[in-house]
């Protein structure tokens, strides 16, 4: 396990910060992402504190504890490079489990998928799949109601840790950052059921943090699948409400990196309606590994 507290992090967890003159901030490392607008609902779950915002440039948006998840005009920066790779790499689809993602935008994008059957969503929090749909509904939009999708509100860690083995054809953990109610999706314990659940042909996926503003944890991830799975490589991109606003998102398999390589009839399918995710753009976010990144990962 390495947590954010573990590799001597301080993010400033809590409440959002937002200040008289309209300003909502997450602090991090000495450095805040804000947006200009207000707060518009808030509650304090069993697990997190939520806070839903309006702001002027990007919509509505959404922080637990203080950090940002997503908000609705940069959504698609996050979601489409977590989900696409994915469900156009593995060898079948049908059956996808999607570990967090209270907000719905990770199980919209799979469902954009016609050859995706069945979608397990184990998302730990209740409050933030309510607020989410009555606040931020054109994220999830119409995988709410697809009966493809089957929401569950439980632990993502015990659901994996009592799946069958060759469950789910991909699986894909959209979770908050390594410390509260996120820090077990990236124990070593955890990924290794992530792959003793995962079909033959199969795909993982996470979201594995910013290589600037979380470089430690980020290199922990990879490495971490490299030791777990036969592949792993990070995919890098940008979510500008994050800290630093440079992300990536972690891919591995057994047998071969099937994730590098989108399926053709796939991708045509789904390319269209997508703002970021291309197979060119995919190939390009794969190779751009930063210098200093690539020095502290194991090969
Ligand atoms: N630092 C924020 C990391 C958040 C990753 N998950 C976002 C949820 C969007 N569905």
């Amino acid at each position: 396990m390495f947590s954010a507290k573990f590799l001597g992090f301080q993010t400033e967890a809590g409440k959002a910060h937002s200040s008289a003159d309209g300003w909502i901030d997450e602090y991090h490392q000495g450095v805040r992402y804000g947006l200009a607008g207000k707060v518009i609902a808030e509650d304090t779950s069993p697990f997190q504190h939520i806070t839903v915002i309006r702001s002027e440039r990007y919509g509505r948006g959404l922080l637990l504890d203080g950090c940002w998840m997503t908000a609705e005009g940069q959504e698609r920066y996050y979601h489409e490079p977590l989900v696409h790779p994915a469900l156009c790499g593995a060898v079948n689809v049908e059956r996808v489990l999607v570990v967090g993602g209270g907000d719905g935008g990770t199980a919209r994008e799979c469902l954009r998928h016609q050859d995706v059957k069945h979608l397990d969503l184990v998302e730990i929090d209740g409050r933030v799949v309510e607020l989410s749909r009555e606040h931020l509904s054109s994220i999830g939009s119409f995988a709410w109601s697809d009966p493809r999708l089957h929401l569950t509100v439980n632990d993502g860690v015990l659901w994996v840790a009592n799946a069958p083995a060759d469950s789910y054809d991909v699986v894909l953990v959209d979770g908050s950052d390594a410390a509260g109610p996120a820090e077990g999706l990236f124990s070593k314990q955890f990924l290794e059921h992530c792959r003793r659940i995962l079909r033959p042909g199969g795909i993982f996926a996470t979201q594995s943090e910013s290589p600037e503003a979380f470089r430690a944890v980020h290199c922990a991830v990879v490495n971490l699948l490299r030791d777990i799975f036969d592949h792993a490589d990070p995919l890098y991109g940008w979510v500008p409400i994050y800290p630093s606003g440079w992300w990536s998102w972690t891919f591995a398999a057994m047998e071969s990196p099937r994730y590098r390589e989108p399926n053709a009839q796939r991708s045509k399918a789904i390319a269209d309606a997508c703002d970021v995710w291309s197979p060119g753009w995919q190939r390009g976010a794969f190779a751009a590994v930063p210098a200093f990144i690539a020095r502290q990962l194991d090969q």
